[in-house]
């Protein structure tokens, strides 16, 4: 099936008002961490209990590239007593809190794609998580914005953007939509444990949406043919998430350290790196490009060091911050938007011809990459 005649047509974005920064982070935590060590001081004395050790806002810059990140709900997250965001549970009746960023970021790209609800016949919603398994948060997106035909929901971590991009392509191609809105609503922080001194730093909140359209249709200042996609995956239990449905049935307490987001990161750096550069290098040749043809490299968005990792590997030098934009140090770890942040806000000054990759990597292991043309 070729892909050539189809366009990302519109970019949107929805960042939210709260910051929460390294140092008031690793302030919480230590406060979290000496009050639980003062409370267990016989026991840890004893061995019988492990002492829970102290988090830095330097190590977290220096190990991750991660300065501060955006949170849907402040409140809650630094209280050492709580250390969770404190998002009251709306009724059936009010927009869920997935649908309403969700339909924020997809305003901003219809109109960045001069696209109307009548203009889109699907609507995928791709995420980590969805707030609730049923009705798709993705149909109540369609309904309030207006939009005829069908929406569907799916979780694929941290490619959860780039793989629904490429079922958005698949469908235009095919002609059984003429317009496809991908939304990624990535609130992960009711998930991150803020008491694992490991990973309470990794993840920030936002919402990306994207326009898939035929370029017979689209009348965007900014459109990019998508030039070759790929996929993978390969099973790792090295990031897991294990909270669901049968939380309950399983006598389990949902607020366990095995429920949370937990990962062995080094694990993950060592075996994720390679295996995104190298599927990096054959998508670009699948769409029959050199290395250096790639003018902008948008890149999944969850560690620094990895970026540069990665992009050496495949430049032979380290990327300029035009070349391979890094967001991470404001966003942290947004799950599957990342690369779509960087995107959106670091698209509109190339020019027609040239190149650029979008390209995911995470938990799964799930790799998904994007190679594009300006018209
Ligand atoms: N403060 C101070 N010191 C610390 C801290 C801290 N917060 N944490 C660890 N240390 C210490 C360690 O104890 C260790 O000490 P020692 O050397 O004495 O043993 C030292 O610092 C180094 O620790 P690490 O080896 O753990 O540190 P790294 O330098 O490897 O950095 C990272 C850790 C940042 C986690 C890094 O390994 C990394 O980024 N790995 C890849 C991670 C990654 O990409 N993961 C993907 C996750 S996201 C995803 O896939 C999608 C899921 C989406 C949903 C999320 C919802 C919540």
């Amino acid at each position: 099936m070729s892909t050539k005649n189809v366009v990302i047509s519109g970019s949107g974005l929805w960042t939210p008002e709260n910051i929460i920064t390294n140092e008031e982070l690793a302030a919480s935590y230590n406060t979290y961490a000496e009050k639980f060590n003062d409370e267990n001081a016989a026991a840890i004395e004893n061995g019988e209990v492990e002492a829970k050790p102290l988090s830095s806002a330097e190590f977290i810059e220096k190990a991750s590239g991660i300065k501060s990140r955006y949170v849907y709900v402040k409140d809650g997250i630094l209280d050492p007593e709580r250390m969770t965001p404190n998002i009251p549970l709306r009724t059936e009746n009010e927009l869920s809190d997935q649908a309403e960023i969700s339909v924020i970021a997809a305003r901003k790209a219809m109109a960045a794609a001069n696209k109307s609800a009548a203009d889109i016949d699907a609507v995928i919603v791709s995420c980590a998580y969805t707030q609730r398994y049923y009705p798709a948060i993705a149909i109540e997106v369609q309904q309030e914005l207006g939009i005829e035909g069908f929406g569907f929901d799916m979780l694929v971590a941290c490619s959860a953007a780039t793989f629904a991009l490429q079922r958005a392509c698949e469908m235009i191609a095919a002609g059984t939509a003429r317009g496809v809105l991908v939304i990624n609503p990535e609130l992960t922080s009711p998930q991150n444990n803020f008491r694992d001194r490991d990973s309470h730093f990794i993840f920030g909140d936002v919402a990306t949406a994207t326009i898939v359209e035929s370029a017979d249709t689209c009348t965007s200042n900014h459109s990019y043919e998508i030039l070759a996609m790929k996929a993978a995956t390969v099973f790792s239990n090295n990031i897991r998430s294990n909270i669901g449905y049968m939380v309950n049935a399983n006598n389990e307490n949902p607020f366990s350290e095995y429920n949370f987001f937990h990962q062995e990161g080094r694990k993950v750096f060592k075996e994720v790196c390679p295996l995104a550069a190298e599927h990096i290098v054959e998508s670009i040749q699948r769409a029959g490009l050199d290395i250096a043809q790639i003018k902008r490299w948008w890149l999944h968005q969850a560690n620094i060091n990895m970026n540069q990792l990665i992009a050496k590997k495949i430049l032979g030098h380290l990327p300029g911050e035009r070349e391979a934009p890094i967001v991470l140090d404001r966003y942290a770890n947004t799950a599957s938007a990342g690369s779509l942040i960087a995107f959106n806000l670091h698209h509109e000054d190339l020019v027609s011809g040239d190149h650029g990759l979008i390209c995911s990597f995470g938990a799964g292991y799930s790799i998904g990459s994007l190679v594009l043309r300006k018209r």
